[in-house]
């Protein structure tokens, strides 16, 4: 499979699904949308809406049903990632190679943006699919919420804030990061094999595949901030170093890190074992996510 083929085809079409689905830049009130837009349209991966449909292909569904609630995910990763860039919190300049939210606008504009994405998100997912009924909707737009909230990806927030300047053990770096970085991508894969109609063994599967590809992830972001190229990431690098910050790199040594990170990796394929070629997309993505340079 040429993945660097599927993941330009798959972001295309949630790049262009969110354009569709997003007020355009004209409609009122316009300076939030054009911020919205400038956040959301301006690059990304497209990582979550990815996995969720690669993770219902990889139990057999029409994907295409899927695209609101995967475009609902991008929204809400994307509201993180706005606020996070405030000066209350990273107080960055630069976001997917383009100037933050806040440094293009205004910081109110940007915390307005970052509300109405995460709002936005919850519209998207909880749109009918034709095929599942509600009470499945019902609990992929709850699990969607609970892992962007207190139990998930704010909380991690808050914890990593509370940890700054302060050391933190393997054990504790790894709770926070299970929340901050990891809800959000385990919750793509099991909210995706839900949807696609996969049975509760699936879903369990691919949720325990999306926790290990989520640490493994979080690991790479953080060897990127040391080893990275920041014109290729679109964004600042060598901060966690500044911020003297615990990261795994910190803790375990480069080395130490990478080899964490593969371990995840080699953890998440051998959850795939019982699934088909079907699942081919999300054994390359996996081998992708400690691969990236950005
Ligand atoms: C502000 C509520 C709130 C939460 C912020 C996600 C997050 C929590 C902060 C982002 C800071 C950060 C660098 C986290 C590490 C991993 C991560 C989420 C990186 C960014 O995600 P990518 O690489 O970004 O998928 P793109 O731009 O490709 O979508």
């Amino acid at each position: 499979m040429d993945l660097k083929l599927y993941l330009q085809t798959n972001q295309s079409l949630v790049d262009k699904a969110l354009s569709a689905l997003l007020p355009g830049p004209e409609e009122p009130p316009q300076r939030l949308n054009q911020a919205i837009r400038h956040s959301l349209l301006g690059g990304g991966k497209r990582l979550r809406p990815i996995l969720i449909l690669a993770c219902a292909d990889a139990v057999g569904t029409q994907r295409e049903q899927l695209l609101a609630f995967a475009c609902g995910m991008e929204c809400l990763h994307t509201y993180s990632l706005i606020h996070d860039d405030l000066p209350a919190m990273d107080d960055d300049d630069l976001r997917r190679g383009r100037p933050t939210c806040h440094k293009q606008f205004d910081e109110a504009t940007a915390i307005l943006a970052g509300d109405a994405l995460l709002t936005f998100a919850f519209d998207l997912a909880s749109r009918p699919i034709q095929g599942i009924s509600a009470d499945t909707l019902l609990m992929a737009v709850r699990q969607l919420a609970h892992d962007a909230g207190i139990f998930g990806m704010v909380g991690g927030q808050m914890m990593d804030l509370l940890a700054e300047h302060r050391k933190v053990d393997l054990g504790e770096l790894r709770g926070i990061h299970r929340l901050k970085t990891g809800a959000l991508i385990r919750c793509a894969c099991e909210c995706g094999a839900r949807l696609g109609g996969g049975t509760s063994d699936q879903i369990e599967t691919l949720k325990n595949y999306g926790a290990a590809i989520g640490l493994a992830f979080q690991i790479t972001d953080d060897l990127l901030d040391v080893t990275g190229d920041s014109q290729v990431m679109g964004k600042a690098t060598g901060k966690d170093e500044i911020n003297a910050k615990s990261t795994y790199p910190s803790l375990m040594g480069i080395e130490g890190a990478r080899h964490l990170a593969q371990e995840q990796i080699n953890l998440a394929l051998s959850h795939l074992e019982s699934f088909s070629s079907a699942a081919d997309p999300l054994r390359d993505l996996a081998r992708y996510i400690t691969e990236r340079t950005h």
